[in-house]
C-alpha cells in the first residue's frame, strides 16, 4: 500500500511538473502571438483584451486538490505529513476535539509575498454573494507571514481555528445556530466560528507549479457553507476522501460521501482517492507485521466494498506517526518509525 501511495505522489510531482511547463509554454506562445500581431499592425485593442484575458486565465490556473472527510478524521494532519513536515513543528494547526472550522486554500501566489487571509464571519450577515467576497479583499483580514520565524507562522495559523462568541440571535441571523456552541449558562451566548475561509499563501515547490490544497472542514461546518460545498469541491481535479482506522466508515462518513463525493451529475472524471488514516491505531506490538499488514488489507477491502471502489483506491496511512517521523527526520526517536521500519521506508519524501 504505502509504496502504491508513495507512486501517487511522485506522479503528482511529475504531472504538475508537465502542467508547470505546459503553462509557461503556453505564455510563450501568446507573447510570440503578440510580437507576431504587433508587427503586422493587427494589434487591435480586442485582440489586446483578449490575450490579457488568456494570460489572466493561465497564470491562475491550478490543480486543486481537496481533502474531504468528516470531522477528526485526520485531513489536516494529512496534508502536513504530506506537504508541510520541513519544519520543527505542526504547520497547520490539529487538535482532538478541536478540528478546522472553515474551509482553507493553501496556494502559492508568486506576485505576493506569503500570507494568510480570512474571511470574517460576520459577512455571513451581507448579501453578497461568497465569489464577491472573494473579490473584496478589504474585507478580509491580512496576515503577512514570515517563512523563517516559526513562532510567528505558527501562531498566525492557528488563527485558523478560532471562535468567537456571539449573541444567539446574531448565531441564528448568520445561520449558524446548528453549528454553534452554548458558550454560557443563559445560553445568551453562543459560540461560532471566527472565519468563512482561510486563504494561505505559501512557499512549496508543489504549489509553485501550480498545485493548490483544499482542506475542508467535516459535515457540520461544511454544511454552513454550501456554496463552498457544491462550489468548490466539482472544480476540484482530484478529491482525497478521509476516513479512519479507528471508527470504520460511519453513517456519516457514507453521507459525505454520498453527498459530495458521488453527487449526481458531478463530471465522472474527478479522481478519488480513499485514505484509510489513522492506521496506526491497528499497530499491536503483540502481534507480528504480517498480521498486522494482513489487518489493515482486511480493512482496505472492507472500506472499499462499502463505498463501491477498488481496493486498489484505498490507502492506509498515519498521517501522524509519518508527520511525526519525517518532522524528527526519522530518527531512531520515533517509536513507531523503530517499530516500523517497512512503513517508514515507503512514506513519500520529496
Ligand atoms: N492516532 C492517530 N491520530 C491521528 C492521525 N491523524 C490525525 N490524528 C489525530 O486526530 C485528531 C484530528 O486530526 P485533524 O487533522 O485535525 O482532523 P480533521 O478534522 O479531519 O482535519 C488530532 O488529534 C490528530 O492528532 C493518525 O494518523 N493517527
Ligand atoms: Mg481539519
Amino acid at each position: 500500500m504505502g509504496e502504491e501511495w508513495s507512486m501517487s505522489i511522485g506522479d503528482l510531482t511529475g504531472q504538475l511538473h508537465n502542467f508547470g511547463e505546459w503553462k509557461r509554454n503556453q505564455l510563450h506562445i501568446m507573447e510570440q502571438l503578440e510580437n507576431w500581431l504587433k508587427q503586422e499592425g493587427l494589434y487591435t485593442s480586442q485582440a489586446q483584451r483578449a490575450l490579457t484575458q488568456a494570460n489572466l486565465t493561465l497564470q491562475r490556473d491550478h490543480v486543486t486538490v481537496a481533502v474531504v472527510g468528516e470531522f477528526s478524521r485526520g485531513k489536516t494532519e494529512l496534508i502536513n505529513a504530506l506537504f508541510f513536515s520541513d519544519h520543527n513543528f505542526r504547520l497547520l494547526p490539529t487538535d482532538a476535539g478541536r478540528t478546522t472550522m472553515c474551509p482553507t486554500e493553501i496556494f502559492q501566489d508568486q506576485s505576493e509575498p506569503p500570507y494568510l487571509r480570512l474571511l470574517p464571519i460576520e459577512t455571513r450577515l451581507e448579501e453578497a454573494s461568497l465569489a464577491e467576497l472573494q473579490e473584496n479583499k478589504e474585507l478580509w483580514e491580512y496576515i503577512p507571514l514570515d517563512l523563517d520565524d516559526s513562532e510567528q507562522l505558527h501562531q498566525a495559523l492557528l488563527k485558523i481555528r478560532e471562535h468567537k462568541l456571539v449573541p444567539r440571535e446574531v448565531a441564528t441571523s448568520m445561520g449558524l445556530s446548528e453549528v454553534s456552541e452554548i458558550a454560557d449558562d443563559m445560553e445568551s451566548m453562543v459560540s461560532v466560528p471566527a472565519w468563512r475561509l482561510a486563504h494561505l499563501n505559501y512557499r512549496h515547490p508543489l504549489l509553485s507549479q501550480g498545485l493548490r490544497i483544499l482542506d475542508t472542514p467535516g459535515l457540520n461546518a461544511v454544511s454552513a457553507e454550501p456554496e463552498l460545498t457544491y462550489e468548490m469541491l466539482p472544480s476540484a481535479q482530484a478529491r482525497l476522501f478521509v476516513v479512519g482506522a479507528d471508527t470504520g466508515i460511519t453513517q456519516s462518513d457514507m453521507e459525505m460521501w454520498q453527498q459530495l463525493i458521488r453527487q449526481p451529475g458531478v463530471r465522472q472524471r474527478l479522481s478519488v482517492m480513499v485514505v484509510l488514516n489513522k492506521a496506526d491505531t491497528l499497530w499491536d506490538e503483540l502481534r507480528t507485521e504480517v498480521e498486522i499488514q494482513s489487518t489493515i488489507d482486511r480493512q482496505c477491502e472492507e472500506v472499499a466494498e462499502l463505498l463501491n471502489i477498488e481496493p486498489e483506491q484505498v490507502y492506509a496511512v498515519s498521517a501522524q506517526k509519518g508527520l511525526v517521523a519525517r518532522v524528527k527526520q526519522d530518527t531512531t526517536s520515533s517509536s513507531s518509525a523503530r517499530a516500523y521500519p517497512t512503513w517508514r521506508s515507503t512514506w513519500p519524501r520529496r
